[in-house]
């Protein structure tokens, strides 16, 4: 659909009517869906229409640039192909180039993770989301992205840089990388991660899988063969609040310890499987509920709370 939903601006109106009050009425999101595969910008973001120039199509590009420009949380939905993003450009936080930049909220609605892919073609990272938004990945793959290499402090993230409130359904985050942190995701607020797997991203300074620097919920997932070529965190580095449910953390790399994990933080794991050690730093605290993990490090405080539960709970 390359135009805002068909009779929004009536429905609007009668609720209007309807509520002689005055308060003004709830808008209705925007859906959008994408009709090609190709990379190109929105000609005029913010007037309802996902129109690409100089195609005239339905671009992931068009469709995020549009909902960027437009208050309410939007759809945009995404039938199976691979999105390649091809316009090139750095450290531009319009959606306009390179990465694609989300700055409002919005839901990206996948058909299947397997089918569905947005690959960054190692010109830039592949999502940048910014600001107090809430935004919904659901059925993709994120793969392919690989942030400029000479800008020092910006490149963390190499599939994801995540500045708002993301969650992260069914999909897939691999193949990604970068020379700082974060090889597929860099979480600077909250991300929780459900039914996901991150795969195979890669990073020169720790952190190959996930970066949280806030707040990070990883349900039900899988974490595996990420690989960091200096420093610890093969799978998982956690400065600040990070809750593994019933997931699976295996076969990551680091240089030398800390394979599976860097703890600085609190860091749960309550019904997981944890392959490799996770290494931690002075003053952070490791709970573990029904899961085995292993220490390195000197500032190891790993608490075992499955020995307080009752026998039928552990
Ligand atoms: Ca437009
Ligand atoms: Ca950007
Ligand atoms: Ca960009």
């Amino acid at each position: 659909m390359k135009y805002r939903v068909i009779g929004l601006s009536l429905l609007c109106m009668l609720l209007f009517i309807g509520n002689p009050s005055g308060v003004s009425p709830t808008w209705a999101s925007t859906s959008f869906t994408v009709d090609s595969i190709l990379d190109e910008i929105d000609s005029t973001p913010g007037d309802g229409a996902c129109l690409s120039i100089p195609s005239g199509v339905c671009t992931l590009r068009a469709a995020l640039m549009e909902a960027n420009a437009l208050t309410e949380a939007d759809t945009i939905n995404l039938p199976a192909g691979v999105y390649l993003l091809t316009i090139s450009g750095t450290d531009e936080n319009a959606a306009a180039t390179g990465d694609l930049d989300i700055n409002s909220s919005v839901i990206l609605a996948g058909a299947d993770a397997s089918d569905t892919i947005i690959n960054g073609n190692q010109i830039d990272r592949v999502l940048q989301i910014s600001g107090a938004v809430s935004v919904t990945l659901s059925a993709v793959t994120i793969t392919g992205g690989r942030p400029p290499t000479n800008i020092s402090g910006v490149n963390n993230g190499g599939g994801i840089s995540n500045g708002g409130y993301l969650s992260i359904n069914d999909s897939i985050v691999s193949y990604n990388e970068t020379n700082s942190a974060g090889g597929g995701i860099d979480n600077n607020q909250a991300v929780t991660l459900t039914n996901s797997s991150v795969l195979s991203n890669t990073s020169a300074y720790g952190a190959s899988g996930i970066l949280n620097n806030a707040t990070l919920a990883v349900n039900s997932s899988l974490i595996a063969y990420n690989h960091t070529t200096n420093d610890q965190g093969g799978g998982l580095w956690n400065n600040s609040q990070a809750t593994v449910v019933g997931s699976v953390i295996s076969d990551n790399l680091a240089q030398g310890s800390g394979s599976a994990g860097k703890n600085l933080g609190v860091l749960w794991f309550i019904d997981s499987q944890v392959s490799g050690d996770v290494y931690c730093l002075p003053g952070s605290t490791t709970y573990l509920i029904r899961s085995a993990v292993s220490c390195s490090g000197i500032g190891c405080i790993f608490l075992n709370l499955s020995v307080f539960l009752p026998l039928s709970m552990r």
